[in-house]
């Protein structure tokens, strides 16, 4: 008989602990079926964040370690770096990547590191009964905004892929969903590509979900997938946002060079004498 449908080697047998409706095992599932499909599972090294996935580690298979809050990508600097041949992902919620990781999140991806980070964006930081979080709606309800966010105290929400986009170390931003058969199938193409491109050394990768959290949300998962398609979509739109080889280059690093050279910044000491002027303090 021919097996259709089976556990990726990637995961172990651990049930998983989300709640029903909750994006975060689907995305699991995906990163797993990429590094079966793949070949990676000797390579592949996993960063848990602190968040409702704190215990991916129990759930894959490959090697995996817990970061402090948000500091999953510093620590996938220093493994990547370590060993260049490896597959380093971090896997974090928006609380963890876009609130208390943020300067990791950005000085990462400027200085252009080969690692791929999943973001799993549900609007809210679930682990914590859904306090506010960067990305938490102009006016939606959390536990610490129970009036809806409002943006003359909290500000405004902070849309990743877009921002991330305009840093040269990035190779590939794409922002995807999982909310229905058709959208998974386009959220697993972006996890394998990301990692393709981390094996072929070309940058900085991400893969933003737009994802679910019925719990913190007060719906039911049905009623999740609506909320999802009607608020967090729109504010949040799928799509690439940087593919470097897309856009014609080698790399993340040839892209710069383009921006670069359109630049008349070039050496600011040429032309004037060696020993004059400086500061010396
Ligand atoms: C202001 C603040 N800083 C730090 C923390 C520590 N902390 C606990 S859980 C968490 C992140 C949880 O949210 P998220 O990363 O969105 O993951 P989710 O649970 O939604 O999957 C953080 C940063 C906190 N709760 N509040
Ligand atoms: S609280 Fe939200 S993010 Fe956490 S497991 Fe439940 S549904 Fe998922
Ligand atoms: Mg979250």
């Amino acid at each position: 008989m021919t097996t259709v449908f089976k556990r990726p080697a990637a995961l172990t047998d651990r049930q998983f602990s989300y709640c029903p409706g909750c994006s975060h095992g689907i995305v699991h599932r995906l990163i797993a079926e990429a590094i079966d499909e793949l070949g990676i599972e000797g390579k592949a090294v996993g960063i848990a964040p602190v968040g409702c996935s704190v215990f991916a580690y129990e759930f894959f298979s490959c090697d995996m370690v817990q970061a402090a809050h948000g500091r999953a990508p510093a620590v996938a600097t220093g493994i990547k770096r370590a060993v260049p041949g490896s597959i380093v992902f971090s896997y974090q919620g928006d609380g963890d990547l876009a609130s208390i990781g943020m300067a990791e999140t950005i000085h990462v991806a400027s200085r252009g590191e080969k690692i791929t980070v999943i973001f799993i964006n549900n609007a809210i930081y679930g682990m914590t009964g859904g306090q506010m979080a960067p990305t938490t709606l102009p006016g939606q309800v959390t536990q610490t905004s129970p009036l809806g966010r409002d943006v003359e105290i909290a500000g405004y929400p902070i849309r990743i892929c877009e921002l991330l986009s305009t840093l040269d170390g990035v190779a590939l931003a794409e922002r995807v969903s999982v909310d229905t058969p058709r959208n998974i199938r386009t959220a697993k193409k972006a996890v394998k590509k990301a990692f393709e491109y981390q094996a072929e050394g070309l940058g900085y990768t991400i893969v933003e979900v737009v994802s679910t959290c019925p719990t913190n949300w007060g719906l039911s998962p049905v009623e999740a997938l609506g909320w999802l398609n009607e608020n967090l979509l729109p504010y949040y739109p799928p799509g690439v946002y940087r593919d470097v080889k897309a856009e014609g280059f080698a790399n993340a690093a040839e892209a710069s060079a383009a921006r670069l050279a359109a630049s008349s910044v070039a050496d600011p000491t040429a032309g004037k004498d060696a020993e004059g002027g400086g500061c010396n303090g």
